[in-house]
């Protein structure tokens, strides 16, 4: 299957540690065993198989036991093209593990690994992960007021009328560095705008909140308690605005999305998941139905692209 032949070609992009290998690993052993309880039927492998699943695999067997893909899978380096078939329809999904080159990093240098930039330019619909641990936000000036007094400093006089001097000595590096989540992932969703190609408007992002029990733990329960869409409203309002305010190029859902299905540091909670195949552990939420679809954000890319 070529790039040409595909429906939707899927780019999963988000910062390191954001759930991306955790996503592809549940995926794999979800497709792998097609006669798993409750298995996803709206996505299948199409063949050939990839030529090297040992990535995957490792991901797979890592959950599968009740392990973090933490503990096998960092920063390897691996190029993923798994080729689906979602709805009856041919959809390349891909992740370059970008190896040792954080997204922070890639920020601060301005350069990206060319690979990486290529699959970016050749996709039509792009996955953008989101670990709710891993939220850098930006302090209001009443905030970093009250930082600054807690420890025994005075916050700076409100200047009246007075410009203050522009510091130079703060660096592009230092900029990228300290700033929120939410300004990497526009700036990243930037950057994948302006180096696709012209051809495709209006681009699908399914953005996908991992670890969405640590953020409503009823979703484990089947119910819903807290909406994906509000969640981002209120932590990383900034990335809501933007998807809101970029209707002419993006299109977007947001997803909670509980791959593990629980904590896999926690002893009782592995007890109980892995007497469960992993389809029966995910979680997928959309603020009002809970599904045990991990390939929903493929489904809504699908529709979304056609
Ligand atoms: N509790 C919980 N943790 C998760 C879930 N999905 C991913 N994580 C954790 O998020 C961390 C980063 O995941 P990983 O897939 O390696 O991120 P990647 O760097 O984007 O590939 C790991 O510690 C995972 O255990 C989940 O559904 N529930
Ligand atoms: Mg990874």
């Amino acid at each position: 299957m070529t790039r040409a032949d595909v429906a939707v070609d899927v780019c999963m992009l988000g910062r390191h540690s954001s759930g991306k290998t955790t996503y592809l690993g549940a995926l794999w052993s979800i497709l792998r065993n097609p006669g798993s309880i409750a298995a996803d039927r709206r996505v299948a492998l199409r063949g050939p198989l990839p030529q090297r699943t040992a990535y995957l695999d490792a991901a797979a067997h890592a959950l599968e036991g009740g392990e973090s893909v933490l503990r096998t899978q960092r920063d390897t380096g691996e190029d993923v093209v798994l080729e689906l078939i979602v709805d009856d329809a041919p959809v390349l999904l891909s992740q370059f593990d970008v190896a040792g080159e954080s997204m922070e990093h890639m920020l601060v240098s301005r350069t990206a690994p060319g690979q990486l930039m290529n699959r970016i330019e050749s996709c039509n619909a792009l996955m953008l992960f989101v670990n709710p641990s891993d939220i850098a936000l930006l302090a209001t000036i009443r905030q970093a007021n009250t930082l600054e007094r807690a420890m025994g400093g005075e916050p700076p006089e409100r200047a009246r009328n007075v410009i203050p001097p522009v510091d130079t000595s703060v660096s592009d590096e230092q900029i990228w560095k300290h700033s929120p989540t939410a300004v990497q992932l526009i700036e990243l969703l930037q950057v994948s705008a302006l180096a696709r190609s012209e051809s495709v408007p209006r681009i699908p992002i399914s953005v996908v909140i991992s670890a969405w029990e640590t953020v409503d733990p009823d979703v484990v329960r089947g119910k819903c308690s807290v909406s994906p869409v509000a969640w981002v409203d209120s932590k990383l309002p900034l990335l809501g605005q933007y998807l809101r305010a970029n209707t002419s190029n993006f299109r977007s859902q947001i997803l909670g999305v509980s791959a593990q299905g629980g904590d896999y540091s926690d002893e009782a909670v592995v007890e109980e998941l892995t007497r469960r195949q992993m389809s029966e552990r995910v979680r997928v939420s959309d603020g009002t139905i809970v599904s045990r679809d991990l390939g929903a954000p493929l489904t809504w890319l699908l529709q979304a692209s056609a």
